[in-house]
């Protein structure tokens, strides 16, 4: 006989759960169990739902580490006894969660699929229920009674994508999120249209290893004409610092100054790992296509190739708190460790 699938649905917060204060007028997380009563339609879903929710919901901004590693270990716990996992989450960061719990869930064989909604649940034009419920469904696909997703992915207005792929590029529009580099894995119409050729292959035989431990001793730099040698170097004086982001401009370019270039050259000979990404919305880094990215590359800048930023900052957190030995960091960080990158 087939079973249904069990699916655990991990409340963290966000709009989707959200209410007016009435004092201030501004939106907050509140009680999750009222949420699942304005969505009767769950019950209607050929699988079996269970909840658990953080104890304080809370809006996305107020993500970090020490949260994404409760939302690891909430799976950890419940691994053997669910088929899928729905992370309800805030907007604001969710390509950041879902790119950091891409790394600390190594081995995963599951579908862990984060959504939620720009308007809250309770709002007449909520697109949060189309979200949850196609969400749920896509966790519950199984062939040869086996999950058909088995990656972290984010599910928004009618498309599952990578969620290490992902970035949240509209504050208003129900279309919130776009996967730049990566196409759709899968795209909800009048049916589900699934990309399999495009999903990450099972890890046969594995066993989920969680990471939670993350270095936060990184940061993320702009460029912008003009930067200046000040601000830089204050940057890189920081004592603990031990990565960091650079977002250059087109292809992996940057400014050809000798102050710039010394400056990166000299925190890299002491041990800081820098990785180039391009500010741009799409495409990657190519460092030697253009004189103004030979010197980054003769420096040993880390190439990002098409990671997004939010997957960079996560992915070097993660292998710093692995404690990636420093001969091998620069192979690691430019290889592909869960469909991240090219
Ligand atoms: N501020 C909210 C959050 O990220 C935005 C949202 O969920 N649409 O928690």
């Amino acid at each position: 006989m087939l079973c249904k699938s069990k699916i655990l649905l991990i409340y963290t917060g966000g709009t989707i759960g959200m209410r007016k204060d009435f004092e201030t007028g501004a939106l907050k997380a509140f009680n999750f169990s009222k949420l699942l009563q304005r969505v009767p339609e769950l019950k209607q879903l050929d699988c079996e739902i269970e909840t658990f929710s953080f104890k304080h919901p809370i809006d996305s901004s107020n993500m970090n580490p020490a949260e994404w590693a409760k939302i690891a270990t909430i799976i950890e716990d419940n691994y053997t006894s669910f088929d899928g996992f729905v992370v309800l989450h805030g907007s604001d960061t969710m390509s950041y969660s879902a790119s950091a719990l891409s790394f600390m869930l190594e081995n995963l064989a599951k579908p862990v699929i984060f959504t939620g909604s720009q308007l809250p649940i309770g709002d007449l034009r909520t697109d949060a229920k189309e979200n949850l419920i196609t969400a749920i469904q896509i966790a519950s696909l199984r062939k040869d009674n086996q999950p058909v997703i088995r990656e972290v992915c984010l599910y928004f207005e009618y498309k599952l994508f990578r969620g290490n792929r992902t970035t949240k590029v509209n504050a208003e529009h129900f279309k919130a999120f776009k996967s730049p580099n990566y196409a759709d894995l899968v795209e909800s119409g009048v049916h589900l249209k699934l990309n399999p050729e495009l999903f990450l292959p099972l890890c046969k035989d594995k066993k989920l290893k969680v990471h939670i431990d993350l270095d936060t001793n990184v940061t993320i730099i702009k460029m912008f004409p003009g930067i200046s040698e000040a601000v830089l170097s204050a940057i890189l004086d920081i004592p603990s610092l031990k990565g960091i982001v650079l977002e250059t401009y087109g292809a992996g370019n940057a400014t050809t100054e000798d102050w710039f270039l010394n400056l990166l050259s000299k925190a890299i000979a002491s041990g800081l790992h820098i990785i180039n990404v391009t500010q741009c919305s799409a495409g990657s880094v190519n460092m030697g296509q253009y004189e103004t990215s030979t010197g980054l590359k003769k420096i040993g800048v880390i190439s990002g190739n098409d990671i997004t930023t939010e997957a960079a900052i996560t992915k070097l957190m993660f292998l710093l708190g692995q404690k990636t030995p420093a001969k091998d960091f620069k192979t690691i960080f430019e290889t592909s460790l869960r469909g991240e990158m090219l």
